[in-house]
């Protein structure tokens, strides 16, 4: 097969889950992907650029993790296109850093001599030095490097160690790769070679695999439906995919013929050359005793304590968000309403300056004050994602999955929702079952993202009182928290639904993650983790909000009465095109509790659902037309009717706009994602369609309820 060489070289990054080639890629090419301490953090391709000390470069693939080259869900189907050349013609990969996890060399060792056996240029990153010698596992380098015949070097990613030297061992390798003593590290006995021809012609025909590569991936081929199925679903020809379904046919039969057992073909002989390997070249301490990691999970994932330690730790951690970004918040709210009034005392009074003060500096200032708490809340969940305890909860999780058709995988897409569904939606890519994916995507947005965070907030913070709970807790740290749990019932209820309609009795599948060390969480990555996240709130309120704002602004203000100086601004805003616009749908909205101005909210933050908050101080600023900037909070509890001189907004009607805002499918970007995974429009729509009415549906329930037993 042709194909073109791109002007550098190649590398890419392949190991299992969770052993640092995220964080060796990042250290290497200056980029800041996202790393975790639980396996599947990567799931798609990234590239970067490594400069060499003589500013030669190379381009660095970082890849999904896998265990074996025989894919088994999605992303690992990612890292082995890369490495058969199947991913895309330009990308010709000249030499592999196989990154292995040095405290568990055993387990590790499958795929890199998998990889080794692919006949391209290999150096083994040697991570985890310092987990290794901790555990009391001593490794002889050299000796392994010798059996292995490749250059291996031992790297600790986190505090950059050995680094140089692998970048040095990368740029030499791609210069000159050692030529290797033996074709592979497995021996197969001459009848095993012979029968092996004919698929090993098959991909000599159609690959662009090394020879020593195409005996190795046919033997794969031979014991594994997973490794045939690869091919079969790839580019090639009906007719050639079908001459190497009845190849490997045949050989199976063949070997069944001769009492081979033929599906562990290749684990059976790999794990016994591992097995000695591993005897040869590495120690164990007898002594090292049961680590720390294993002694605390005896109380986190315990089937009582363990559940009950996450339901604390998560109301802590609301309760947190709350007492801690109240200062921060006074401040920024503080700054934007000096900057409010500056601009009032330098500006001539005016559309113009309307247009800066209540339409702009409003309506992006009520959005920002909101940033400390999306940063508490970023702090914790990498936090938590970095010390390996999210890896529990998926672990305590995989019960009550499992009665949801689910299985403990579903659970890191989904605790990765509450920062943003479309980290959540990508991340189901680790999830092998289609089924099980598909319900994963559809119940994910119920997750309380990030942007859900400014609504509750504004909400909690005018209409829940304050009250101290049980000593460190406050009802409303307690209300945000329940908010919570009731998008994860929600979540709950929708994947039960789904599960009666697709996969009525498809047994779920087994969850067998391993747990992670704990780990010491770096908090550098924890800092650049809340600096990237307010970089991109930032610029989202400097973009989509501050456009939002302005078109606001307009629709607010016009059409001007023509006796504009004698309607009060009260009835000017009414009549404007905002007002008639949310007049038009408040027939709709007002079982919900909701007038015409949160209407207009409903319709704008569809656009992105912290655009509600911006909305709302916009039209508020613009109606209340005087000098000073309207505090969003006072302006809603001080709403009256004006017939009645009843408050218009009351807890109740707050409640139900955040149980809309905890159901509705508000994110044009989530709409977009769930159509590129899913590869059609089918569910998006689905998606739209039945959380709208979900929303729908319980905020009546709440507002209709909640006035029948004569609240609000
Ligand atoms: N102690 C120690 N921890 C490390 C080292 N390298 C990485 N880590 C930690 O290991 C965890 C996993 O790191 P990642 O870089 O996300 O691993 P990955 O291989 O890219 O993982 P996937 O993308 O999920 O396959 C993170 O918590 C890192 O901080 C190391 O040398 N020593
Ligand atoms: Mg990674």
């Amino acid at each position: 097969m042709p194909h073109i060489s791109s002007p550098y070289a190649d590398v890419a990054l392949i190991g299992n889950p969770n052993t640092g080639k995220t964080s060796i890629f990042n250290a290497l090419t200056g980029l800041r992907q996202k790393i975790g301490n639980y396996p599947g953090v990567t799931v798609e391709k990234k590239t970067g650029t490594v400069l060499g000390s003589g500013g030669e470069q190379v381009r660095l693939h970082d890849l999904p993790g896998m265990y074996s080259l025989t894919p088994k869900s999605m992303d690992e189907e990612i890292a082995r296109d890369v490495l058969m050349g199947e991913w895309d013609e330009q990308l010709d990969i000249r030499l592999v850093v196989v990154v292995a996890d040095a405290a568990n060399l055993n387990r590790n060792l499958y795929l890199v001599t998998q990889v080794i056996d692919l006949g391209i240029p290999v150096v083994v990153a040697l991570n985890m030095m310092d987990s290794a010698k901790s555990e009391g596992v001593h490794i002889d380098v050299e000796a392994l490097s010798e059996h292995l015949d490749v250059p291996i070097v031992p790297v600790v990613a986190t505090s950059q160690h050995g680094l140089d030297l692998l970048r040095h061992e990368m740029f030499a390798q791609v210069t000159a790769p050692k030529t290797r003593k033996k074709t592979g590290t497995l021996t197969l006995d001459e009848a095993l070679n012979t029968s092996l021809t004919p698929i090993v012609d098959w991909l000599g025909e159609h690959t662009r695999l090394t020879a020593a590569g195409q005996t190795a991936e046919a033997l794969r081929v031979v014991s594994s439906d997973l490794a045939l199925e690869s091919w079969m679903s790839g580019h090639h020809t009906e007719a050639c995919k079908n001459d190497l379904k009845t190849a490997t046919q045949s050989i199976r039969d063949h070997l069944e013929a001769k009492d081979i057992p033929w599906r562990i073909l290749e684990a059976k002989l790999r794990y016994e050359q591992i097995d000695d390997l591993y005897e040869q070249t590495v120690q164990e301490n007898p002594e090292a005793g049961q680590s720390f990691s294993m002694r605390l999970d005896r109380v986190l994932t315990h089937r009582i304590a363990g559940p009950m330690f996450v339901l604390a730790l998560f109301a802590l951690i609301f309760q947190t968000i709350f007492s801690w970004a109240e200062g921060p918040m006074d401040a920024i709210e503080g700054g934007i309403g000096a900057l409010g009034e500056y601009v009032v005392t330098r500006m001539p009074e005016g559309m113009l300056q309307s247009l800066i003060v209540d339409g702009i500096i409003a309506g992006v200032g009520a959005v920002l004050v909101f940033l400390p708490q999306i940063l508490f809340l970023f702090f914790f969940l990498a936090l938590l994602e970095d010390t390996g305890y999210m890896a529990r909860v998926a672990f305590l999780m995989d019960r009550l999955m499992k009665g949801l058709g689910l299985s403990g995988r579903s659970v890191l897409p989904l605790l990765s929702s509450f920062a943003c569904a479309i980290p959540g939606i990508m991340a189901t890519r680790t999830i092998a079952s289609w089924k099980e994916r598909l319900v994963t995507i559809m119940i994910a947005p119920l997750m309380s993202c990030s942007a859900r965070l400014p609504v509750y907030i504004l909400m909690i913070g005018a209409f829940i009182p304050d009250t101290p709970l049980l000593g460190i807790f406050s009802v409303s740290g307690i209300a945000l928290l329940a908010i919570y749990l009731l998008g994860i019932a929600g979540a709950i209820g929708s994947a039960l639904v789904f599960k009666w309609f697709f996969m009525p009795d498809a047994p779920s599948t087994t969850f067998i993650m391993e747990l992670p060390p704990y780990r010491r969480p770096s908090l550098r990555w924890v800092l650049l983790q809340m600096y990237e996240r307010a970089k991109v709130f930032i610029t989202d309120a400097g973009q989509i909000i501050l456009a939002i704002s302005i078109v606001l602004w307009f629709l607010a203000s016009y059409p001007k009465p023509d006796d504009y100086d004698m309607v009060a601004a009260r009835e000017r805003i009414q009549q404007s095109y905002a007002g008639q616009l949310g007049h038009w749908i408040e027939p709709a909205i007002e079982p919900l509790g909701f007038d015409w101005k949160l209407g207009i909210g409903l319709i704008t933050s569809f656009a992105a659902r912290e655009v509600m908050v911006s909305t709302l101080a916009t039209i508020y600023n613009v109606e209340k037309a005087d000098e000073t900037s309207v505090d969003l909070r006072t302006a809603l509890q001080n709403e009256t009717d004006p017939a009645t001189g009843e408050p218009i907004y009351t807890p109740l009607v707050a409640i139900s706009l955040m149980v809309f805002f905890v159901f509705a499918c508000q994110c044009m970007a989530t709409v977009a994602i769930v159509k590129r995974e899913t590869n059609s429009w089918r569910w998006p729509i689905i998606m739209i369609a039945y959380m709208t009415i979900l929303a729908y549906i319980a905020s009546f329930a709440v507002y209709q309820g909640g006035r029948f037993f004569g609240f609000g």
